[in-house]
């Protein structure tokens, strides 16, 4: 058994994600931690509400409440609909909370004593039109090095490149597009993560198994010259950890705060905290998942994020964990994703363009959404979300390949046999034909899903319910059974046992059909079919069952056309 702690990228806590970011992160990041928990590993799922900055000030500002009332109301919303697509966190916490107040400002007071943190007086962009300072994304303009014209002061999200803000050309106030911009006097910390680059780099040059993905980016920001910057880590704004060394005051910081992506990362382990102070537990309980001197040099650390995200990953964390020289779990290995585009487009979360995760869940339950994101994940390249291909997923994979197969078998069952594991007969060539290749196949699903390879899996997971179909159709039990009872039974059982062997191995990708599909078999047997061939023996002669209700529905052409509509504007 090992020991793996997840941890998907922490979502902003201004407004309910679309689809995209969910496919992005949190989603595939689940899949991993169940089928590591479906093999007996002790798994630690992590994710939070990254709260702090100025999008939650101005978003809490419109919303007319205090910014402390408004994340707690928006972590609570965040929290249902996680739940109500079946995200398994471990813990969701609150990049908010004190636990990780205590952590930042740990951190800081340790990276100063190491020589890694300058004060900066610097000049930033003060808005007179606004009557503050504003910060980095909050000032748009075009980007130096690609020329995208709505480059964000912090980030071109067209290029990934990491910005200042006062590198954009024609730079603006996003909050009022005011171009009376100013440039005053302030005093900043800044992490000097250039005195870090070699140590960077030996770390990433390590790391031969990552995706392409993941290492590309971390190389072009590392190697491209101006990649690797010391970077301003506080802010003037009033929402925010506050910045102190530790625990005492940093002089000539008062009324400043952490940036909020200084601040966003370490909650991955103020939440490992928030958990077990939750529990009850000591701080033992969390500091064995990440402290390598407490427990955790045998935890092996996956991270989840989508593309933009890895720069801040693989350098700017990274610099932080390395430079506080203490021996805190640095990531092992970072799976990131492409973009999601939506029906011809772009997912946007500012036009309200897509499907987002709240109206998804209004629509169709969640794994008939797992399902499609899941087995259509962004991984070599962008892909696209159509209304097409979604109902023509849903129908032949769900409705026609699993869905028919259980509802075959359960009815036949029922019809000639009753609503129990008939007796007779004996396994003959077909059944071993069958467990060669079940064995064939889920060694090569546990593979994919070992190396975090989501649409491999997908597509194996579902090659497995076809060899079930196959099998069920050239077995032929309602032919058979007007000679040969015997052998009509021991196609049934094998089948109904393969049901349970599907619940199991579908568990998570689709977890609500999973338990609808243990539930109908009256069974609890979650054991993973390490040996398929008692995998098809835990259903025993005489174990009784019920029909299960129709697993997924058919979407039909007037219910795509009529979602395809209602998405396709704006959010109201
Ligand atoms: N909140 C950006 C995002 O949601 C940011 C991720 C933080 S991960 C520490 O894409
Ligand atoms: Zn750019």
């Amino acid at each position: 058994m090992a020991r793996i702690l997840i941890t998907s990228a922490i979502p902003y806590i201004n407004g309910i994600k679309h689809l995209g970011n969910l496919v992005g992160s949190q989603l595939p990041a689940d899949l991993y931690a169940r089928y590591l928990r479906g093999r007996g590993h002790e798994v630690m799922f992590i994710c939070a509400t990254d709260e702090h900055g100025t999008p939650a000030e101005l978003a809490a500002a419109k919303a007319g409440e205090p910014v402390e009332t408004y994340c707690a109301r928006m972590h609570q919303v965040q929290k249902d609909i996680a739940q109500g697509f079946r995200l398994s966190f471990d813990h969701f916490g609150r990049s908010s909370s004190p636990q990780n107040h205590a952590l930042t400002q740990h951190f800081a007071g340790k990276l100063a004593e190491n020589g890694l943190i300058s004060e900066v007086s610097e000049k930033q962009v003060f808005c007179k039109t606004d009557n503050r300072f504003l910060p980095d994304r909050y000032i748009t303009g075009t980007c130096p090095e690609c020329g995208y014209e709505s480059a964000r002061g912090d980030q071109c999200e067209n290029c990934t490149k990491q910005l200042d803000p006062t590198d954009l050309i024609n730079p603006r106030s996003a909050i009022s597009g005011a171009t009376d911009l100013e440039v005053r006097e302030t005093k900043h910390l800044y992490l000097r993560q250039t005195l870090l680059k070699d140590r960077l780099a030996a770390w990433i040059d390590s790391k031969t198994d990552w995706p392409i993905l993941t290492t590309s980016i971390a190389k072009k920001w590392l190697n491209d010259g101006d990649g690797l910057q010391d970077r301003g880590i506080t802010r003037d704004l009033h929402w925010g950890v506050p910045v102190r060394k530790g625990t005492e005051d940093w002089p000539g910081m008062e009324g400043k705060v952490f940036y909020v992506w200084f601040d966003a990362p370490i909650e991955y382990i103020a939440a490992t905290a928030e958990w077990a102070n939750a529990q009850g537990l000591e701080d033992a309980a969390w500091q064995r998942w990440w402290r390598t001197d407490l427990g955790a040099d045998d935890v092996r650390y996956v991270q989840f994020m989508g593309k933009d995200n890895v720069p801040f990953h693989t350098l700017s964390f990274p610099a932080t964990i390395m430079g506080s020289g203490e021996p805190w779990k640095l990531v092992d290995y970072i799976k990131s994703f492409n973009y999601l585009n939506y029906d011809g487009g772009q997912f946007s979360t500012s036009q309200g363009r897509g499907v987002f995760m709240d109206q998804a869940l209004s629509i169709l339950p969640p794994d008939y959404w797992r399902w499609w994101l899941l087995s259509h994940a962004p991984e070599s390249a962008d892909s696209e979300f159509t209304w097409e291909n979604f109902q023509a997923s849903v129908n032949k994979d769900l409705a026609d390949v699993l869905g028919n197969f259980v509802s075959r078998i359960t009815k036949f069952c029922r019809a000639k046999f009753g609503e129990a594991l008939p007796a007779g007969g004996t396994l003959g060539p077909a059944e071993a034909a069958l467990t060669a290749e079940l064995s064939t196949r889920i060694h090569a699903y546990e593979t994919a899903m070992e190396a975090m390879e989501v649409r491999k899996a997908a597509a194996e997971l579902r090659a497995l319910w076809v060899a079930g179909n196959e099998y069920l159709q050239a077995a032929a039990p309602w032919s058979v059974i007007k000679t040969d009872a015997d052998q009509a039974a021991v196609i049934v059982r094998v089948s109904l046992n393969l049901m349970r062997l599907y619940a199991v191995l579908s568990r998570p990708f689709i977890p609500d059909a999973s338990a609808a599909m243990m539930q109908a078999l009256g069974c609890t047997d979650w054991d993973w079919p390490d040996d398929v061939a008692a995998g098809l023996n835990v259903l025993p002669i005489g174990h009784e069952f019920a029909v299960a209700d129709v697993l997924f529905e058919k979407i039909t052409d007037e219910q795509r056309s009529d979602w395809q509509a209602r998405f396709s504007g704006v959010r109201s």
